[in-house]
């Protein structure tokens, strides 16, 4: 036994922050209660063929009335922070106007609940449950202004209680998916011109949400977001594949974490876009320049890539058939993705602090004599802990991880066909079940170091 070296140490920095995350959406339910405004969610999964099996959020994981619940699932756990999102249109039922105060006060019992268990709520003002009477939605650059207002309103409500507000999650998603491949709401296929004033549209709300935020909020409050970037991962790491990620990283970008980092459109993506380049109002890129307190990241599937002689000097390497993949057909597995997005992030722009807002996979979960014994999505989180452990280990400021997610919830366009959650819930009757998965999160944060 002497021979062998001691074990490495896996544990995390005192302090850092364990959670899990949500979504108003996809957990709520109580889709037309307490004065809630319809959505653009609302109305796309009422669509014919828009969702799986015809799913909709109108019950979802009926958290609007079992959010003590939610947070037992929490303490459980021991995990001391939560992630979740308001709904813009319980506040604002017409996106905009006269608050409804029934909206505020669900939100700060949502808020007492959490901090009674000792749990500290991460705010997210917007994830994707856009009200259906703002005109024109993303395709209107007043909707950038109204989340603002709304998020400096929330913002002045809550931040007595809570510490840390993103912005927004993941502007791709809300934009590309929506408005360029039409498979999320509002489901339109706009040309390229259209889909970069919509992205446009989406980091100014960010901007405009972050001086709202901070024009409002208590001295001190943290301001972020939560971005879902195409993270680039160096196929052999070796100096020239690790630029060739990181150009590719900041390129792919550039409409999105790009833009809001160094505050301009970088020349690659306006020569590139030419006549659809979008148009951008006098002030328009100082506000979404606008400083951050925290950068936090959604970290799912990996993007290879390699140095390349031509231009732009790098190139991606397509996911092979055989490449592993999780539940969800996007979801290939690629663990040091986690490493490389934490180092590629602090490398380009060193902001403060980062946090991972989401990471987390769909799986079979079957439920066997009363058990959900999903262990590969325990080796998946495994995997990317673990890469997490390397960044942290390397001393960039990486300072929390939240799991997607909480409990299984709706999952957009996939409906509840696809399980995401570390507790089962059945849809039929609400009830949430801890899977093993849970129980390995809970070993971890106890000890605060990977098992
Ligand atoms: C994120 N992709 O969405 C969202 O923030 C969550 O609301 C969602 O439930 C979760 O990840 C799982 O899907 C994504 O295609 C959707 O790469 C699609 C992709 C990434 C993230």
């Amino acid at each position: 036994a002497s021979a062998l070296a001691a074990p490495l140490d896996m544990s995390f920095p005192k302090g850092f922050r364990w959670g899990c995350a949500t979504a108003s959406y996809q957990i709520e339910g109580a889709a037309n209660e307490d004065g809630r405004g319809p959505t653009n969610w609302d109305v796309f999964s009422h669509t014919p063929g828009r969702v799986a099996n015809g799913d909709t959020g109108d019950v979802a994981c009926d958290s609007y009335h079992r959010y003590a619940d939610d947070t037992k699932l929490l303490t459980g756990l021991g995990v001391k922070a939560y992630r979740m999102s308001i709904a813009w249109s319980r506040i604002f039922p017409e996106g905009r106007g006269k608050p409804n105060q029934k909206g505020v006060d669900h939100y700060n019992r949502v808020i007492d609940n959490l901090l009674a268990a000792g749990i500290d709520p991460y705010v997210t003002m917007f994830h994707w449950d856009l009200p259906a009477a703002l005109p024109g939605g993303w395709q209107s650059r007043d909707t950038a202004k109204a989340f603002a207002d709304y998020a400096g309103y929330m913002a002045g409500k809550l931040s007595d209680r809570v510490g840390h507000f993103m912005t927004t999650n993941e502007i791709r998603c809300f934009t590309d998916i929506g408005h360029q491949e039409g498979r999320h709401a509002p489901g339109l296929k706009l040309g390229q011109a259209d889909v970069n004033q919509v992205r446009h549209h989406g980091v100014l709300a960010h901007g405009l949400g972050v001086q709202a935020i901070r024009a409002s909020a208590r001295k001190g409050t943290q301001v972020g977001l939560a971005e879902n970037t195409v993270f680039h991962v160096p196929v052999i790491e070796t100096p020239e594949h690790i630029e060739a990620a990181k150009k590719a990283t900041r390129e792919a970008n550039a409409m999105f974490l790009t833009a809001i980092m160094e505050g301009r459109y970088i020349d690659s993506y306006l020569t590139a876009q030419g006549a659809a380049a979008p148009k951008v109002e006098a002030g328009d890129m100082a506000a979404i320049g606008s400083p951050l307190d925290f950068v936090a990241l959604n970290v799912y599937a990996p993007v290879y890539v390699r140095a390349d002689a031509s231009a732009p000097g790098y190139a991606v390497i397509p996911h092979l058939a055989s490449s592993p993949r999780m539940a969800s057909p996007w979801l290939y597995v690629g663990p040091e993705v986690a490493y490389w997005a934490v180092r590629t992030v602090s490398e380009l722009w060193s902001p403060k602090s980062m946090y991972i807002s989401e990471n987390g996979c769909s799986a079979d979960d079957p439920l066997v004599n009363g058990r959900v014994d999903d262990a590969d999505r325990v080796m998946f989180l495994r995997n990317y802990i673990g890469q997490l452990h390397r960044a942290v280990a390397e001393g960039y400021p990486l300072h929390g991880y939240f799991l997607w997610s909480l409990m299984d919830n709706f999952e957009w366009a996939d409906g509840y066909t696809k399980r995401f959650g570390i507790h089962y819930v059945d849809f039929q009757t609400g009830q949430r079940l801890p899977k093993l998965s849970a129980a390995w999160y809970r070993e971890l944060v106890a000890r605060n170091a990977l098992v």
